[in-house]
């Protein structure tokens, strides 16, 4: 999601890890690559200016805080910048009321319908009943469209095959909302914000009395949605937006700052086509995320799923230490099949998204597993240990033990090189740790 404005954040904040001295002349070229970075990712002039001026003014005035270098103070200072960017709030969305009522609004094909099913899917897995009312009367297949949705997902659907007054489908059903605590109600959009959708939506707007009316909008018009959220507010009041289509698109960090900018809070985010490609919006989460800080706390719980807490954190430590031994590596490996694919967890490890892995480290396959597992049993428990004592005749003796070739005993040790250095690449990005240290309290970190 928004890759390429990560991407060349990322790449900016890598110079800065490189150097150790932080003088005026790094911060200006290190303001002036995150002010590209931003604009690239279409986020307007004006605001990246901003931003980073006073990215540039507190890197150089403000005094690192205790236990800080200068140059953990300066990322830790375009984290927070980037943050207030992109909305400082998350957006919660609570179910208060029972039923809570939703509008969808927005314009032509901008995600609402598709939204309305991924919204109702997360509802009913929050263990909500939730039940979904097609109101567009405008687009002839809207109808047929979320009905198929519904059914996909095993949700109630209301709607009306050809009724052409959206007003008339709202009373209708209006007896069966109580059984429900969410109902979501779908809308038509229009090619822009027209006296007629505007009237169209007063009107569903006095019918369905909305708890909530959410505006939803495609990412990709950038820096448009800012004139559009102000609009739909002005017009018919929205109570938060909804940007779809933030997977593959650099312009999402456009949208998401036009909302920030207009103090529309965007609530959830949608990032594919599939139903269950939706997630909250939480600025400093999205924003470690872009940095390339990692998201650990997520890492942790899903660690702790897979393996008792104490393990997971006693593990961790050794794997950042770059101390753990083949005994370790085996069970890591264990833990980090159960837990998902490797570039996925991999991307959650704060500096292991800075460092370049290995490709081929990220594909360890379940059959190479195995066949570790039967070298790493073949090997003394001296060698477990200590695996630098693995060479030549210890090679032979190891792979004649496991029915395995040499080759493959050799392709383990190699593995595990590779590994443990690059462990210690990220081990020794000193400063990386501390940061997580010191934003333990404020972003989702904490080892
Ligand atoms: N890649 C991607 N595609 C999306 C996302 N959300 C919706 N889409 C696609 O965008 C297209 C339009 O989505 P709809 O849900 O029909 O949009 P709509 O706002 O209901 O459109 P109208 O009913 O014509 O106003 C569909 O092809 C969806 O699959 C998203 O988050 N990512
Ligand atoms: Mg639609």
């Amino acid at each position: 999601m928004l890759d390429k404005l990560g991407e060349s954040l990322k790449d900016s904040l890598r110079k800065l890890l490189k150097i150790s001295l932080v003088d005026k002349k790094l911060v200006d070229e290190l303001t002036s690559d995150i002010k590209k970075s931003l604009i690239s990712g279409d986020v307007n002039l004006e605001l990246a200016t901003k931003i980073t001026e006073s990215i540039k003014k507190r890197a150089l005035e403000e005094k690192p805080k205790s236990g800080l270098t200068h140059r953990e103070h300066v990322i830790n200072i375009v984290y927070e910048e980037l943050v207030k960017l992109l909305g400082a709030e998350p957006g919660k969305f609570e179910i208060k009321e029972k039923p809570t009522r939703i509008l969808l609004v927005g314009l032509f094909g901008s995600g609402k319908t598709t939204t309305a099913a991924k919204l109702a899917k997360l509802f009913k897995k929050q263990g909500q009943k939730v039940c979904l009312v097609q109101t567009d009367t405008w687009r002839p297949a809207a109808y047929e469209q979320l009905k198929q949705l519904s059914e996909k997902i095993n949700i109630p659907f209301y709607g009306i095959k050809d009724e052409k007054d959206p007003v008339k489908i709202v009373q209708k059903f209006e007896p069966d909302y109580s059984r429900f605590n969410v109902v979501i109600f779908d809308s038509a959009g229009r090619d822009a914000l027209s006296a007629e959708l505007t009237t169209e939506i007063k009107k569903l707007n006095q019918a369905v009395k909305p708890h909530e009316k959410l505006l939803v909008m495609s990412g990709d018009i950038g820096q448009a949605a800012k004139a559009q959220a102000k609009a739909f507010k002005e017009n018919i009041g929205v109570t938060g937006v909804i940007i779809t289509k933030l997977d593959g698109t650099a312009k999402g960090g456009g949208a998401i700052s036009a909302c920030a900018e207009t103090g529309a809070r965007v609530k959830f985010i949608g990032v594919g086509e599939h139903i269950d490609d939706f997630e909250d919006y939480e600025p400093k989460r999205f924003v470690s995320r872009l940095l390339g800080l990692g998201d650990l706390q997520t890492l942790l719980q899903k660690a702790e799923e897979s393996m008792k807490k104490e393990d997971a954190e006693a593990l961790a430590k050794k794997f950042i230490k770059a101390e753990f031994t083949f005994d370790d590596l085996m069970k890591q490996m264990e833990a980090l099949q159960k837990m998902g694919p490797l570039s996925q967890i991999m991307s959650m490890i704060p500096g292991a998204s800075m460092a370049k892995i290995p490709p081929e480290l990220m594909q360890v396959q379940e059959g190479k597993l195995k066949t570790w597992k039967f070298i790493i049993q073949s090997m003394t428990k001296q060698e477990r240990d200590n695996p630098d004592l693995i060479e030549g005749s210890r090679i032979r003796r190891i792979a004649k033990g496991s029915g395995k070739p040499e080759s493959e005993v050799r392709d383990l040790v190699k593995q595990y090189n590779q590994m443990k250095k690059m462990m210690k690449m990220m081990g020794n990005q000193k400063q990386m740790q501390k940061l997580q240290k010191m934003l333990g309290g404020k972003m989702p970190m904490g080892l």
